[in-house]
This record gives C-alpha cells, sequence and structure tokens, in this order.
C-alpha cells in the first residue's frame, strides 16, 4: 500500500485544514503542490471528473480520492479523540467555510489591484517570466474570483465577517474549546481566521500578507487570533507527540 498523496495549495487555509488534521491523526502522507487554473486538466483527470467544480485539497489514496478538506478530516480523525460527534463538526466547519468563502472574495480582490502582490502570489517556477508572469496571475485570480466569487461589495463583506466573527468570540467567552476539549472544530474554525489575519506561518508573500488582513477586524477580534495561535500550537505538539508513538513523552 503506498501513502497517501495530498494535493494541496501551501496558502491555502483549506489545505491548511487537511494538513493540521491528518497531522493530528499521524496520517503519514506524501504532498504535491497544486497550481490553481494550469493544474485543473489533469486534477479532473486524476478524479476522472469532467464536468461541475473540483477543488483542493483532494488526498489520493489506493482506494481512491478523497475530494473536501472535511473529508480528509473524517478520515484521519474520525474514531479519536478530536472528532467526537460528526453534527456538531458539521456545523463548525460550515462556520469556517462561510468565513473563508467571504475572505477569499475579499483577499483575492485586493491583491488583484496591487501588481506587486499579485506577482509575489505566484509560484516561485512562474514568476520570473516577465509579463507572461503578470498576464498568468491576473487570470488566476480573475479564475478564482469567476469561480468562487462573492458578490457583495468589501465593506459589507467585511460586516458579514464581523457578525461570525462576534458569533465564534461569543461561544469562545467563557471556554478555550468550542466543544469543551480540542476537536476538529477547533482546528477548522482557527483556519477560517486566515483572512482576518494569516497565521505566521502559512506560506503568504510578504507583499500579499497585508491583503489577507483586514485591519478593524483584526484589531477588534485580537484575542481570537491569539486563541487561533494557541490552537495550532497545542495541535502542533499533540501531532508531534502522535508521530513519537505511544509512551514517548
Ligand atoms: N469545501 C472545500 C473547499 C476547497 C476550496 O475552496 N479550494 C480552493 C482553495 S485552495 C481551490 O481548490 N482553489 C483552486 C482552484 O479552484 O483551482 C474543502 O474544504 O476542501
Amino acid at each position: 500500500m503506498s501513502e497517501p498523496l495530498l494535493v494541496q495549495v501551501g496558502y491555502s487555509p483549506w489545505s491548511l485544514k487537511a494538513r493540521l488534521a491528518l497531522a493530528l491523526g499521524g496520517l503519514q502522507h506524501r504532498r504535491m503542490e497544486y497550481l490553481p487554473m494550469l493544474r485543473e486538466p489533469w486534477l479532473r483527470w486524476r478524479l476522472r471528473r469532467f464536468t461541475g467544480r473540483v477543488t483542493v485539497p483532494v488526498l489520493l489514496t489506493d482506494q481512491g480520492a478523497v475530494g473536501d478538506s472535511f473529508d480528509i478530516a473524517r478520515l484521519a480523525l474520525a474514531g479519536g479523540p478530536y472528532w467526537p460527534e460528526d453534527a456538531a463538526l458539521v456545523a463548525w466547519n460550515g462556520w469556517s467555510e462561510r468565513m473563508l468563502e467571504l475572505g477569499r472574495t475579499r483577499t483575492t480582490r485586493q491583491v488583484l489591484s496591487d501588481p506587486d502582490a499579485l506577482l509575489a502570489s505566484l509560484p516561485a517556477a512562474l514568476s520570473g517570466l516577465g509579463p507572461l508572469s503578470t498576464l498568468l496571475a491576473r487570470a488566476a485570480a480573475r479564475y478564482l474570483l469567476r469561480k468562487y466569487g462573492v458578490a457583495e461589495d468589501q465593506a459589507t463583506l467585511e460586516a458579514r465577517m464581523d457578525a461570525l466573527l462576534d458569533q465564534l468570540a461569543g461561544v469562545l467567552a467563557d471556554q478555550e474549546y468550542l466543544l469543551g476539549r480540542l476537536s476538529y472544530a477547533d482546528l477548522s474554525a482557527a483556519a477560517g481566521l486566515c483572512f482576518v489575519s494569516p497565521p505566521a506561518d502559512l506560506p503568504i508573500s510578504p507583499l500579499a500578507r497585508p491583503h489577507w488582513t483586514v485591519p478593524t477586524l483584526a484589531t477588534r477580534y485580537a484575542p481570537l487570533l491569539a486563541w487561533r495561535d494557541r490552537v495550532l500550537a497545542t495541535c502542533a505538539a499533540a501531532a508531534r507527540a502522535t508521530a513519537a508513538g505511544p509512551g514517548a513523552t
């Protein structure tokens, strides 16, 4: 049996969710970086899905492809302590999806209006091709907006993100974990904050990073961002313990 292959975009919050779950579940895997738009024909061929939307992350296993970060997380974690009950996890993942959907549109529009950030968002292999790189970067951003764009203006998107953040802050006001102890609900919600202000180690160019941040929300919800960083650190420590095996200290 070969190791599963995670097809992912390194800087994408959805891929982050899959990586966190795979690490926490101790599921060994290889990774392949996906190029939005350019690699879509390859992905469709691998998935044998020639119509409809295809997205990454996708986990390619000997038993077939698992094509959504939530299903990848379920594969990695179900039956263990971080996957207590499906319904609550579905609900918090829905919260995370709504946040990310709004943030993706806001950030992609911002990057599209900043030529330096746009170019810096291209993978290294494609960024040294002069005007062709600029064309490619612009086409990729427009492709993402056509595929996933939300219609509202930037102020409305931020207001909707604010309302979702308020909901999360309310639940976390008197508890550290959404379901009482660390679970995929926390990982999913933590990744959902990436377009409010991205985690320090998400591989985003310094030129694009400001567009991933909503200054008013990052200030108002600074305690949520601190919570997110604690959750990611706890998750990393738990993943290290899982990797070290039973009995390791
Ligand atoms: N519900 C899906 C959403 C995944 C998603 O939106 N992926 C985007 C962001 S990485 C994507 O595939 N973008 C590249 C493309 O569409 O070509 C999941 O959680 O996996």
